[in-house]
């Protein structure tokens, strides 16, 4: 995982010759997410080839006010205005579908060229989504990810039953390998939280090794502090025995932890956290000996060669698809099959923080 956003200049050299039919000659309606449509036949189609620059590629994250979608929403915005395009970046007002979908529609009727999401419901927004696709709109996927059916492509960033271990692992070293413990995570409907947590449950289920390790419960927090306190509150009230929480969210991660360390609570928390707001917590003698994340400016970063990768034709989503993403770190990416019948692009592995190295960390996101 790389440190500092790097100079992008290689982004701007590669997009300046992708010339592509953008905006209002934008209106392929023969595209959908599991047709393999070439953009770049369409655009010859279009009469109307325009350089890249002249592309509006829109971001919508999960929510706003969260830390981890600003970091990644930054790093999509410098990609996309590094290559001269406009970039729009749209919270939904609210963690929640129906938010999304509003900001959806409103960015459909602005005909943009690319609309990068973060869904907060695997299934709620395909409508919308294929509308977006039935109007030429490329639409990808990053962090959480939609159905098969309503998107091209999903960047994932790290594979899901990797970090289904390496947070069970967790789980059982901090604890020492039994006892009770809980999952705190965001909404109920957030699809990559529930595929980590699923994942976490079968790594448990399918060995042994776990079987003194109960999972007394599974709250949600909603992505929202203040729910994510009480959530937190509840579950040392009501397992008295408790040992460990874990949250594979950094909103409730960096909560729980504040709870955990103004109660002097022996209970543990790991989980998935922003290295800045966690800094306060970790430590062996301290609530958080270690957690772990990815680079969300990485992840956006990322998210947007990808959608400029769709735009220009370089790729249609389709696995086998390659392309290069400036100087990141893995590229040139390779679009593979995903467990869900869709494809994805892997941004790397989940990465520790811990005492040694979270000081350097905190400064960066
Ligand atoms: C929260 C959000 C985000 C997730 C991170 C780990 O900020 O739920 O979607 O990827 O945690």
């Amino acid at each position: 995982m790389k440190k500092r956003i790097v100079a992008l200049l290689m982004c701007t050299a590669m997009v300046t010759s992708m010339v592509v039919g953008c905006g209002s000659g934008n209106s392929d309606s023969s595209s959908d997410a599991s047709s393999s449509d070439d953009s770049a036949a369409t655009t010859e189609d279009s009469g109307e080839a325009k350089d890249i620059a002249d592309c509006t590629f829109a971001i919508v994250p999960k929510s706003a006010g969260n830390p981890f979608n600003e970091a990644e929403a930054k790093g999509f915005q410098e990609a996309i205005e590094a290559a001269g395009a406009e970039c729009i970046v749209s919270y939904p007002e609210q963690a929640t579908a129906d938010a999304q979908i509003t900001v959806l529609q409103s960015l459909i009727s602005q005909g943009v060229d690319s609309i990068s999401v973060a869904a907060n419901d695997e299934n709620a927004l395909q409508a919308t989504l294929q509308q977006a696709m039935d109007a030429g709109i490329k639409v990808s996927c990053f962090d959480s990810k939609t159905n098969a059916d309503s998107r091209q492509v999903f960047v994932n960033q790290a594979d899901t039953e990797l970090i289904g271990q390496t947070l069970m692992d967790a789980v059982y070293d901090i604890t020492g390998g039994e006892g009770q413990w809980a999952i705190l995570s965001a909404t109920s409907q957030a699809a990559n939280q529930n595929a980590w947590i699923e994942a976490m449950q079968n790594v448990m289920e399918g060995d042994e090794k776990y079987a003194n390790l109960e999972l007394v419960d599974i709250v949600y927090g909603d992505d929202e502090p203040q729910p994510s306190t009480e959530q937190t509150q509840a579950l040392l009230q009501n397992y008295p025995d408790l040992k460990l929480i874990c949250a594979p969210t950094t909103v409730g991660i960096n909560a729980a932890a504040k709870v955990l360390q103004d109660q002097k609570s022996d209970v543990k928390i790991t989980g998935l956290g922003m290295p800045s707001e966690m800094e306060a917590y970790v430590g062996e003698d301290n609530v958080c000996p270690y957690f772990y994340l990815w680079n969300p400016i990485d992840l956006g970063e990322l998210a947007a060669y990808t959608a400029m990768a769709l735009v220009s034709g370089d790729i249609t989503g389709a696995a086998g698809d390659t392309f290069d993403a400036g100087d990141m770190e893995n590229s040139p990416y390779t679009v593979v099959d995903a467990s869900d019948g869709g494809t994805e692009i892997i941004l790397g592995e989940p990465f520790e923080f811990n005492p040694d190295n979270i000081a350097e960390w905190a400064d960066v996101f």
